[in-house]
């Protein structure tokens, strides 16, 4: 078997087939209908599909109804979308014999954020560089561009940020937009609508205005000429994402505006095209309140302030995409203004593309606590690049897929997207069941073994400087500020460890609703997973287990190592049912990540026994590393000096 590792597999090797037989009703052409005919026409040669265009009771644009009898599909929808989407459902066998299905996405956008720069790097990418060339747009259009296209619409998402949130404000510039306009020619066909990070003081940078004051009657007009601008060549742009006051991006409140006073003034530049401002609440300062409170306490005395076509998009926690964070307490706390999530695909805090950590029990976890009905959106930060199979690690594809699946239904299982994703994408048509099962296993475990391995019990943010790749509990880098610091968050000391976030200690308990307020501030209700996030827990707290905390800690360090070797064992098994390539790579990365989780392991049981006052138990054994060597270890992005010899014995 040499199958591409893409979403739609299953189509594009059916190209080489003669095609099914696709009855389409009469009427205007549309972009998306064709792309939708082409998708159809290249199922095998023995299906059927009678397409109908019609309005269907509770189904908006994007909707379809889809049955199937034998090799015969009958696919009716009320819009374009509607039957692309229901195109790619049937491509992905997802409907059985005489079996009706309605489907719906369940938020309106879905929408990737690349973090693209035009200098062709990617902030937190690892997966090659920008898929986008910017140099070569737009005279060249890459075939890569309808490949991604068609890639992020079979799995539901229909809109796309293509640039950094720490924006240039370059991309605004006439040169640029043309570029923009030919990506947003390939992308319109498969449904998906362009938008544009932007730099807050463009006027000042790109036209040389005095000032980019939200109140100023130029900057207003500024804005409103460069939203006419770029609808003139992109009709259907969407609008804006914006990073504003966060970590040294210009914003309002560099002109005494506020958050609203921005976020307005650009939304109503937009309004008349009918596009929208996605404003960021990723804002933290180093002044003395708790950095997980800092986004509520910018936010929350803003509910109601927004004009309508601003989203205040907030990220999934209230601190920064760590493998585990209870959920940020700002949803749900404005009701008068739209909200959506951010998750963050590319796993910058999660072992970049060398772990395998499929994140839809992540997600799944997020809208277990947050009603997905109070968010207008979702937004994923992409993990794509350039490399041959776009998301670095060949299985993090599989977390794309489930950006997209999720944000399309947020009700699905991980167990569901993982088994769809693999039938689909990963292994070839015989494979045993058994095979198959431990391969889901493999992947909705993965998540939790990299918090065991990492920060178990709460524990958060303990990364090495700069990259977040390796363990640096011990990190002290002179004259950075104390919140990006792992001794911030995990306040180890001989009477205990984690941040203390009750009434006691900096009170971020204050922000959840009650009951949960109570639940997370009661150091025995708190749930576990949390333990070490809302309190300074004591070295021999009694935990469920009958474990102390220090030895419930080893324990876990113990199991996330156990797990990596698990899935050395269920991929070993898997090997004759999976491409060589694939495998291969895989392969390589699973030694890599057992290495590492052992590195992990090591480096914080050690560092952290320095303060318990006590040994790493025995099921944590054997040490392969001392604290003293780990720590002459000096981590770069790509690399690292004074390794030491265990570190070496890996090929990645
Ligand atoms: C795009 C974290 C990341 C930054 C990122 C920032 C953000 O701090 O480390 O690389 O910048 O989040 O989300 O804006």
């Amino acid at each position: 078997m040499n199958r591409p590792l893409l979403f739609i597999s299953c189509l594009v090797s059916a190209f080489l087939a003669e095609g099914a037989v696709v009855n389409v009703p009469g009427g205007k052409s549309h972009p998306v209908l064709t792309a939708a005919y082409g998708e159809l026409r290249s199922l095998p040669a023995n299906d059927t599909v009678n397409v109908r265009l019609a309005k269907l009771d509770n189904l908006g644009k994007e909707g379809y109804e889809l049955s199937r009898k034998g090799h015969t599909y009958t696919l009716s929808a009320p819009g374009a979308e509607g039957v692309l989407y229901g195109a790619f459902h049937i491509a992905r066998r997802g409907v059985a014999d005489g079996v009706t299905v309605r489907e719906s996405p369940r938020f309106r956008t879905r929408i990737l954020n690349h973090w693209d720069n035009l200098d062709g790097t990617v902030e937190r990418g690892y997966a090659g560089r920008s898929l986008w060339k910017w140099d070569e747009l737009p005279g060249t259009v890459s075939p890569r561009y309808k490949e991604y296209a068609r890639r992020i619409a079979s799995a539901g998402i229909n809109a796309t940020v293509l640039n950094n949130v720490n924006a240039s404000p370059l991309i605004l510039s006439a040169p640029y937009l043309e570029k923009v306009k030919a990506l947003a020619d390939v992308f319109r066909p498969y449904g998906i609508k362009v938008y544009l990070s932007v730099n807050f003081a463009s006027p000042m940078a790109l036209d040389s205005l005095p000032t980019a004051d939200p109140l100023d009657p130029a900057v207003r007009k500024w804005w409103k000429r460069k939203a006419d601008e770029i609808y003139r060549l992109i009709p259907d742009f969407g609008g804006f994402l914006v990073k504003a006051n966060s970590e040294g991006q210009p914003g309002p409140m560099d002109f005494g505006r506020t958050h609203a006073d921005g976020a307005n003034m650009l939304a109503r530049a937009l309004k008349p095209h009918g596009g929208e401002v996605m404003w960021r609440a990723f804002v933290y300062s180093p002044i003395d309140a708790d950095r997980a409170k800092q986004a509520y306490m910018e936010f929350q005395p803003l509910d109601g302030k927004f004009e309508p076509n601003v989203t205040v998009q907030i990220k999934n926690g209230p601190v920064d995409f760590q493998p585990r964070e209870p959920y940020s307490p700002l949803f749900g706390a404005m009701p008068s203004t739209p909200e959506m999530v951010e998750f963050q695909i590319t796993q910058e805090y999660l072992g970049h593309a060398n772990h395998l950590a499929f994140l839809a029990p992540m997600w799944e976890e997020f809208f277990s606590y947050v009603d997905p009905s109070g968010l207008t959106a979702v937004a994923g930060v992409a993990n794509i690049g350039d490399d041959p199979v776009m998301t670095g690690h060949p299985l993090a594809d599989a977390n794309l897929w489930a950006f997209g699946r999720l944000a399309w239904n947020p009700a699905l299982s991980s167990e569901e997207i993982a088994r769809e994703w693999i039938d689909n994408n990963l292994v070839n048509p015989d494979t045993p069941d058994s095979i198959r099962r431990d391969l889901v296993e493999m992947l909705t475990d993965s998540r939790e073994a990299v918090v065991d391995y990492m920060m178990p019990l709460g524990l958060h943010h303990i990364f090495a400087f700069g990259h977040h790749y390796g363990p640096e509990p011990w990190c002290d880098v002179e004259g950075a500020r104390p919140d990006w610091l792992p001794r911030y968050y995990h306040k180890a000391d001989s009477t205990g460890l984690g941040f203390d976030r009750t009434p006691s200690g900096s009170n971020a308990v204050e922000q959840y609703p009650e009951p949960l307020r109570s639940q997370l501030a009661d150091i025995d209700s708190c749930p576990e997973e949390l333990l070490l996030w809302f309190h300074h827990a004591p070295w021999d707290k009694r935990m469920k287990s009958g474990r102390t905390l220090w030895e419930e800690l080893c324990h876990r360090y113990a199991r996330g190592v156990k797990k990596t070797g698990e899935f050395q064992t269920r991929w070993n098994a898997a090997r004759p049912w999976i491409d060589a390539a694939v495998w291969e790579d895989v392969n390589d990365r699973l030694v890599t990540q057992a290495r590492d989780a052992q590195w992990w392991k090591d480096a914080c049981l050690l560092y952290f026994s320095q303060f318990s006052g006590q040994t790493v138990t025995e099921e944590a054994l054997p040490l392969m590393h001392t604290l003293d060597e780990l720590e002459k270890v000096i981590l770069g992005i790509d690399n690292y000096t004074n390794p030491p010899a265990s570190l070496l014995n890996s090929k990645r």
